[in-house]
């Protein structure tokens, strides 16, 4: 045999014994490497004649890539078997326990969920935008002009000035999406802007960041009328029994005239039952959108008129399923999450209950 033949023959013997990848590429380094033995058969091509080359080069390239073809179709083979051990040996579980305490879904999202429903079964859509806002949006489209002591009212997170000085906030309320939507659309609009609302304020019923669901409605010929039907039947919806409501004159910068809603009820032992008893409890702000923010965002109030209406909604969902401490929400204790916490799998909706 020609000491070619006989080089394969010994390297694809060892190549078929090769039972790990790091075994496959020692003999990979010990035939091809560059100090390999094919390596150095090819540097003693120098020496040969120019007749003997001939012959000698094409057949080490043919050696050289024989045993390179063999490693490469036993690296494959390798690598299944390995694929293989590791399939058959690691499973992975992919259907929820049955049974078993899974994750729960958070009291706020929930309650956001179950106003989502109500306010889509009324014809509204939902609008989001961003957390970080510049001046225009959060204050001065809303009525309120720079210095007026209403921003110092809302005990605003500022940003760092960029470079050119701009300095943003993060938004003191979802207000900037209703602007938004009525710079961009045309009405009739019918929107809520759910979200994260931040302002500087920390003792037992006020959190740094809170949630909000506002709500916009812009067409023709929109009055306080159509405002009190709207709320009065979310309120209803939203604690599932007959509500009864009382709207008291308020100020806020962006409705004129502004009001606020209260809801009657009383105490149960410890518990707040809503929709009947003696006393009035605050619930949310409201009122007709102001001349100068329809204006803002490019809408002649002679034309267009419109309600807007705010709520906070951890207040709401404390109140509908008696959770007593604000700051135990955003805790993240997964044994008030478990005790509180609602089941992911099953949505709101109007037809089944909301909870
Ligand atoms: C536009 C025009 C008017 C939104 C409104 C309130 C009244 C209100 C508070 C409720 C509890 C905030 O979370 S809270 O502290 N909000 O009382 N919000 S009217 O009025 C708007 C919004 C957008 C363009």
């Amino acid at each position: 045999m020609s000491e070619i033949a006989a080089t394969f023959e010994k390297y694809a013997a060892q190549i078929k014994e090769a039972r790990e990848l790091r075994a496959l590429d020692d003999i990979r380094v010990a035939a091809l490497g560059k100090k390999g033995e094919v390596s150095k058969m090819m540097q003693g091509l120098g020496k040969m004649s120019i007749d003997e080359k001939k012959v000698m080069g094409p057949a080490l390239n043919g050696l050289k890539k024989d045993i390179a073809s063999l490693i490469e179709t036993r690296k494959e083979a390798l690598e299944n078997e390995a694929l293989d051990a590791a399939l058959a040996s690691e499973t992975m579980d992919m259907s929820l326990p049955v049974g078993a305490k899974a994750g729960t879904l958070h009291p706020v999202s929930q309650v956001m969920e179950e106003m989502a429903v109500i306010f889509s079964d009324m014809g509204f859509s939902a609008a989001e935008g961003p957390d970080i806002e510049d001046d225009f949006h959060n204050f001065t489209a809303l009525n309120f002009p720079k210095g007026h002591p209403a921003r110092d009212m809302h005990d605003t997170f500022f940003m760092t000035p960029d470079s050119e000085g701009e300095q943003k906030v993060l938004r003191t309320h979802t207000s900037p999406v209703q602007i938004r939507t009525m710079i961009k659309d045309k009405p009739p609009i019918r929107i809520i802007a759910p979200g994260r609302t931040y302002r500087c304020d920390s003792d037992q019923t006020h959190t740094p960041m809170f949630h909000q669901v506002e709500g916009l409605v812009i067409d023709k010929g929109i009055h306080m009328g159509h405002l009190k039907g709207v709320l009065m039947d979310f309120m209803s919806a939203f604690f599932e029994t007959d509500v009864d409501v009382q709207f008291r004159p308020h100020h806020f910068p962006f409705t004129e005239p502004s009001a606020e809603m209260d809801v009657r009820y009383e105490r149960v032992g410890s518990a707040i039952k809503i929709g009947q008893g003696e006393k009035w409890m605050e619930i949310l702000g409201c009122g007709m959108v102001h001349p100068n923010v329809l204006r803002a965002c490019g809408l002649d109030p002679d034309e267009y008129q419109g309600f807007a209406f705010g709520m906070g909604v951890d207040r709401l969902a404390m109140l509908k399923y008696g959770m007593p401490d604000l700051r135990d929400m955003f805790a993240a204790d997964t044994r008030w999450l478990g005790h509180y916490g609602f089941n992911p799998l099953l949505q709101a909706n109007l037809a089944t209950g909301l909870s």
